[in-house]
């Protein structure tokens, strides 16, 4: 069969076969194997391999609407080349915490891609237990160089209005804009939760206080450019091992505040507390070396410029740092509240089998994610961070 490159149609595990036999990833008379094993909200994801060689490739393709939800809820296939856009930018400044992309279509709306089934998707491995210990340090010190580098601190004015206009993604920060900023705080039919948190939910909706702060931080992420940031840099989207970090899917990059990434990373590590209070030292030792890395990477950047004066004015960097600090903990909250009651759930809560302990977590996951956003501001380091949990959590 031979493929047919001009029009978009979604891949089949036996389109995909003859695609790369026709790019020349495999001879055309090796037995290859393909199986979609896309678990994610939007994507088909093929891995393709052959018994007599050591090639394996992962080929991953945008469908014209949400697979979460359904051909109800349609979306733009121009997210596969933003996706592939930033892993080649972020391939830049941190080659060894992106997967390699070796050939990419935008009509067809996918990319091959390195496969990485030797590492486990760092959410998956954290609920098993699994060990990382360089996680935090090469979430910080990717997140300090793309954030540095793609800004005004790294590029001139006229290179980062192009590369922000490069990385222009309305219809997925319009998703992010509605799941993470607005729905779960509205009685919004995308919302999902047990009737068990009802009565808690419904008092949420009419915290007035929780919503300015939420309005205000759904402001910053409207309107900062500050950098190109991944967008949704959750432990989903992370592959991991003890000697290796890859980060994957960033089809939601764009121009956004500094601080977002860190913020959904934070959260989804405490979800994973939440889930195994046993491991709380370690995954605080995780955003520990993560806003550690970041802050001296960042820092080192910041000190190598000479260029700019007001790099040199006291206090400004410390500022800086400051503000991505509050702001990454009140994107925290926002992103532990959404993933506990808005569309899109993390397995760290949903498969917590036993019931009354799922809602009693997801109950204190709400309460963190609501403290978080009211007192981003109070809460300046990552042991104010440990004890603000220990005190806002029961168990
Ligand atoms: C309809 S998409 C739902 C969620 O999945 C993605 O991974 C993003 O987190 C998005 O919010
Ligand atoms: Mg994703």
């Amino acid at each position: 069969m031979t493929f047919q490159f001009d029009v978009y149609k979604p891949l089949t595990e036996e389109s995909a076969i003859s695609l790369l036999k026709e790019l020349h990833f495999f001879a055309k008379n090796e037995h290859v194997t393909c199986r979609e094993i896309g678990d994610g909200n939007l994507n088909l994801v093929f891995q393709m391999s052959t018994h007599t060689s050591t090639k394996k490739w992962i080929v991953k393709q945008a469908l014209p609407y949400a697979k979460v939800v359904g051909e109800s809820w349609p979306l733009t296939l121009k997210r596969a080349k933003i996706e592939s856009d930033a892993l080649l930018q972020f391939a830049k400044f941190t080659p060894h915490l992106v997967p390699e992309v070796l050939y990419r279509n935008e009509t067809l709306a996918l990319t091959i891609m390195e496969d990485l089934s030797h590492l486990s998707i760092a959410r998956t491995g954290l609920i098993k237990g699994e060990s990382y210990p360089n996680l935090g340090k090469d979430i910080g010190t990717f997140l300090a160089h793309i954030l540095f580098k793609t800004s005004d601190l790294g590029l001139s004015p006229t290179e980062k209005k192009e590369k922000a206009q490069q990385f222009s993604n309305p219809e997925l920060c319009k998703i992010t804009e509605d799941l993470v900023f607005t729905d779960p705080f509205f009685d919004h039919d995308t919302n999902d939760f047990e009737p068990e948190l009802s009565e808690k939910v419904e008092q949420l909706w009419k915290e007035d206080e929780l919503k300015l702060e939420v309005a205000k931080l759904k402001r910053l992420f409207l309107t900062n450019g500050d950098a190109l940031i991944h967008g949704d840099l959750h432990t989903g989207s992370i592959f991991a091992s003890e000697h290796e970090t890859k980060i994957i899917d960033p089809e939601f990059a764009f121009y956004g505040p500094f601080g977002f990434d860190l913020g959904h990373f934070i959260a989804n590590l405490l979800f994973n507390a939440l889930r195994r209070p046993q491991a709380q030292t370690e995954l605080f030792g995780f955003i520990h070396d993560t806003w550690e890395t970041f802050s001296s990477v960042f820092t080192s950047l910041w000190k190598e410029d000479k260029n700019n004066p007001f790099l040199q004015v006291n206090g400004y960097l410390d500022y800086t740092l400051q503000t991505i600090w509050q702001d990454a903990l009140g994107f925290a909250g926002c992103e532990m509240i959404r993933r506990t009651i808005g569309l899109a759930h993390v397995a760290d809560l949903d498969t917590i089998e036993e019931s009354e302990l799922r809602i009693r977590t997801k109950e204190t996951a709400l309460d963190i994610g609501k403290s978080l956003v009211l007192n981003r501001v109070e809460i300046k380091t990552v042991q104010d961070l440990h004890d603000f949990y220990i005190e806002n959590n029961e168990f």
